[in-house]
């Protein structure tokens, strides 16, 4: 037997953007159904960015989830970018009068589950074998399976919010959709560990042995990177020969301030920039990661997410509430506008401050000349400081 549902939006990944479109529409009365082949406490679980832009912080705000946020988040000012022990601050709010919250990626989720009440049937977890189809008629469909039975929703609209290797973008036909990669040749090694920041701002370093972030999650809990070889395991960094390297990279200057302790969470990350065109299939609209990737290095991924999210349920609303489809119809390339300027920031931050296998001398002495540039400039650290903000949402 085949268990039938009808909603309006149904929502496939219920990570930051499946959540929070999840939320916006509710928020407006429209019903959706949200799908994810992972449960509550795994998606949670998941510890991935820590940094917010004032967008993603207003977008919080409208959702009706931002009083913790708030309460508990990090407003920044600046942060430090560090070449060979040098370091320059960009002084965010000076150059741009506005700031970026510490406050992490779990908690965002776990907020934004908490909005929505506890056991609502409009979830389904734990599901397998996602399939959307007949995307670009005006009854999609999206199958799958739970606990060994079958399930089809007939919807208006299929939200792909599924992340990178989810399958919405898949199912848009390889004729239609172009995509644009670019695979960086190493990873990041992240630890958390309870202890407090090394800095009370973030420091971007790039050392001949390689890139380091010292970050953090809150005054006494910190979050802490350095660049790896894609073929590391975990297995190959025992906490001892992190902090070794962590120190060396920060210099002995910063790491003056470095308190080490256990890690309790370790894990490394692959560094891709990807870009997915169009974001919308007949009734099918991509969002955040299902369409897009960007390297860690400007903490963007989470942020462009969320922008995706505030312009989809924009337009849904007012498909829904005005009859007005201009929005949906203008969404992929307004998205596309912002995300591939995006894209730019985070590629160029993260050229500027890793060592590359394949950099000749004169490559690294042009990314000594760009830093040193960067720090004599104000225009050149206004230009780092106004993405790392945020741009506009179009
Ligand atoms: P997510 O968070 O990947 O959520 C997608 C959800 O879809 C579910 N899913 C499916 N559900 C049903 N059927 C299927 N076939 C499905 N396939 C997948 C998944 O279980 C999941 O729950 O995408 P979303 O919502 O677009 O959010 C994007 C952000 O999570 C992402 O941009 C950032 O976390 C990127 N990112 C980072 N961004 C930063 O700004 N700073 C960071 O430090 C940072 N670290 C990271 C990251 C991403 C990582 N990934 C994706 C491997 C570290 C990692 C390891
Ligand atoms: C983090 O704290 O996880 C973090 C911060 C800034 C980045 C990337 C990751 O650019």
């Amino acid at each position: 037997m085949t268990y039938a549902h009808t909603t309006q939006v149904c929502i496939i990944g219920s990570g930051p953007s499946g959540l929070l479109l999840a939320q916006l529409l509710a928020q407006a009365g429209i019903d959706t159904i949200v799908l994810d082949r992972r449960d509550r406490a795994y998606i949670e679980g998941r510890i991935r960015a820590g940094v917010l832009e004032q967008g993603t912080i207003t977008a919080l705000e409208e959702a009706g989830v931002a009083d913790r946020l708030h309460a508990e988040g990090l407003l920044h000012d600046g942060f430090d970018l560090a070449f060979d022990g040098t370091r320059h601050r960009i002084d965010l709010a000076a150059l741009t009068g506005t700031s970026v919250m510490v406050y992490g990626q779990t908690e965002v989720t776990r907020d934004l589950f908490n909005a929505r009440t506890a056991g609502d049937q409009s979830f389904f977890f734990d599901v397998e074998d996602v399939v959307p189809t007949d995307l670009k008629t005006d009854q999609p469909t999206v199958r799958f399976r739970k606990n060994g039975e079958d399930h089809v929703i007939t919807c208006d609209f299929v939200a792909g919010c599924d992340g990178f290797r989810g399958v919405s973008r898949a199912a848009i036909p390889s004729h239609v959709l172009r995509t644009f990669e670019r695979v960086y040749p190493f990873g990041w090694l992240g630890i958390l560990v309870e202890q407090p920041p090394v800095s009370h701002e973030l420091i971007y370093a790039n050392h001949t042995r390689g890139f380091a972030l010292a970050s953090m999650r809150s005054e006494t809990r910190s979050r802490h990177y350095i660049q790896c070889d894609l073929s590391d395991n975990v297995a190959d960094w025992p906490d001892d020969r992190f902090w070794e390297e962590f120190a060396t990279r920060l210099g002995p200057d910063t790491a003056a301030n470095l308190q080490t302790g256990p890690s309790f969470e370790k894990s490394i990350a692959p560094l891709r920039s990807f870009v997915a065109e169009p974001m919308r299939y007949g009734n099918l609209f991509l969002a955040g990661d299902a369409a897009h990737i960007v390297p860690p290095t400007g903490a963007k991924g989470l942020n462009l997410a969320v922008a995706d999210i505030r312009l989809l349920s924009r337009a849904l609303t007012a498909h829904y509430q005005t009859g007005n489809d201009d929005y949906l119809d203008s969404y992929s390339e307004t998205v596309l506008r912002r995300v591939w300027k995006v894209e730019r920031f985070s590629w160029q931050l993260s050229t500027l401050m890793h060592q590359f296998p394949e950099n000749t001398p004169f490559e690294k002495k042009m990314q000594r000349a760009e830093f040193d540039y960067i720090a004599s400039s104000e225009a050149a650290s206004k230009a780092i400081a106004e993405n790392y903000v945020g741009l506009p949402l179009e």
